[in-house]
């Protein structure tokens, strides 16, 4: 009986805390709108901009038209947008003005693109950001003034695919655009310029070093195979630099091989687009540098991701490389009653000679599987749907045992293919837990950390030990009550 009232004490102090960090965010956000001079427009929507009556609203400053699209969506991870935005003022199309996304997800919050409009006044490309967020923020930046809008990623169980937006504004634009201070004069004012002092770079993207990508193979899918989906587990984290027109222009990248469950030996090929310098530093398990490599690479040109020697270009030879055989030998992280083995960590950058075309490459890398045993390749593509040897997972995932089938690891993962990923979107956080790896469950804490920046993180997380102490006592305490 105690126990239950002291509960909803406990439930009361808990919600004031949330609800302080709710308005002290809000708070912080006003802030930073007036540190940067930034104002809120008024917008209005219209069904043609012929049937708006101007006369009549005197506090008009813009109106838009809207043909944004949902889908169903069945790739596991990831969402493919399309952005067109065409920017129109009293003299016609607008060039040079500043579109800006940003993607939130509770407090987190990740710019997914920046583009000058082009001499149509228009902003277009595909863009490729985590499932994870659920809202997006779509800014028109003139000047002093920014004109924001709130899109959700899902309606109606469906996902965001299209952004189609046309705005007109009763001005003229030009002026208040080119007030700006903007130090390398690549069009993008120094207030959200990544890089003000740099006119190759203007945005730094950063929404798969926030939600990094876990890559399950299963290889033998057509063979009938045991469907474990643990052939092969890649932690895959990224960052992207991007010129005013959304081009990429730099890729830096992290890449860990979490397990193996096979005894075959393989090669992990990475792909970029474009051609350029690539550096990549290599860590062993203890976090110590084993090599540093810079080479310089053709357009498509495959490059081994854990390499031995930059001897490998000159005559191609698999001594030069880490076979997946050597970095996580046989059967590593499929045994729930071993220890948790770490691997080499890899981090690379790409420096493009030329700015890669947003529309030739949304996600800036392909990676393949080549299986030294079998004599076998698997490409791994990050945007088609329902690869059947191939699943692209959010971080925190914990793969199937060995032999175990996923159905059976993720019961709703049939209920998911099925609808056509209609329903059942968190399948994969619906574990049948004594059929799965417990990669991310022996530390918790740890991976809770990871998720979070420190500052908060660290906040809640010593909050969390506290309640949980606290719930601890009292279920201690209201049991022994109870049995006096
Ligand atoms: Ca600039
Ligand atoms: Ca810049
Ligand atoms: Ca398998």
């Amino acid at each position: 009986m105690h126990f239950y009232q002291n509960l909803h004490i406990l439930l009361f102090i808990i919600i004031m805390i949330a609800s302080c960090k709710e308005s002290k965010s809000i708070l912080k956000q006003n802030i930073n709108l007036e540190k940067n001079n930034l104002k809120i427009i008024p917008l209005y929507q219209v069904k043609d901009f012929s049937d708006f009556d101007h006369s009549t609203k005197k506090e008009f400053l813009g109106i838009f038209m809207y043909n944004d699209k949902y889908e169903l969506s069945d790739i596991y991870s990831i969402i493919k947008i399309s952005i067109n935005v065409e920017i129109l003022d009293k003299n016609g199309v607008v060039s040079n003005v500043p579109i800006r996304i940003v993607a939130s997800e509770k407090e987190k919050k990740s710019i997914i693109y920046l583009s000058l409009t082009d001499q149509y006044g228009q902003a277009k490309s595909d863009i490729i950001i985590p499932k994870k967020f659920t809202t997006l923020q779509l800014e028109i930046i003139m000047g002093n003034f920014i004109a924001e809008q709130m899109i959700n990623l899902y309606e109606n169980q469906k996902y965001l695919v299209e952004i189609n937006r046309k705005y007109y504004f009763n001005q003229i634009l030009k002026n208040v655009i080119f007030n700006q201070i903007d130090s390398d004069s690549d069009g993008v004012p120094d207030s959200i310029d990544s890089y003000p002092f740099d006119s190759k770079r203007a945005a730094n993207i950063q929404a798969f070093t926030e939600f990094p990508l876990l890559i399950a193979v299963e290889e033998d899918f057509s063979e009938g195979g045991n469907l474990d989906y643990n052939d092969l587990v890649l932690q895959v984290s990224f960052e992207e630099d991007r010129d005013s027109f959304n081009n990429l222009v730099r890729f830096r990248g992290t890449f860990m091989l979490l397990a193996k469950g096979g005894h075959h030996s393989h090669i992990l090929y990475l792909n970029f687009f474009g051609k350029g310098n690539y550096h990549s530093k290599l860590y062993n398990s203890k976090i110590q540098t084993i090599n540093k490599i810079s080479i310089n690479l053709k357009p498509l040109q495959k490059i081994p991701l854990f390499l031995k020697s930059s001897k490998y270009l000159e005559n191609f030879s698999n001594e030069y490389v880490y076979l997946t055989n050597q970095i996580c030998k046989d059967y590593c992280n499929v045994y729930a009653t071993k220890n948790i083995k770490t691997n080499f960590k890899l981090e690379v950058e790409m420096i493009f000679e030329e700015p890669i075309h947003n529309t030739s490459s949304p996600f800036p890398i392909n990676l393949s599987l080549y299986n030294l045993n079998k004599n076998t390749e698997i490409l791994i593509l990050f945007t088609q749907k329902k690869e059947p040897n191939v699943l692209i997972l959010p971080y925190g995932w914990n793969w199937p045992l060995e032999e175990a089938d996923i159905f059976i690891a993720y019961p709703y993962f049939k209920y998911w293919l099925e609808s056509n990923g209609e329903f059942y979107k968190d399948w994969y956080e619906k574990e049948h837990i004594s059929y799965v790896f417990p990669y991310f469950y022996k530390n918790p804490l740890s991976a809770y950390l990871l998720q979070m920046n420190v500052q908060q993180s660290m906040i809640w997380a010593f909050l969390l030990i506290f309640i949980t102490g606290i719930l601890v006592f009292l279920f201690i305490k209201g049991r022994n009550e109870s049995y006096d």
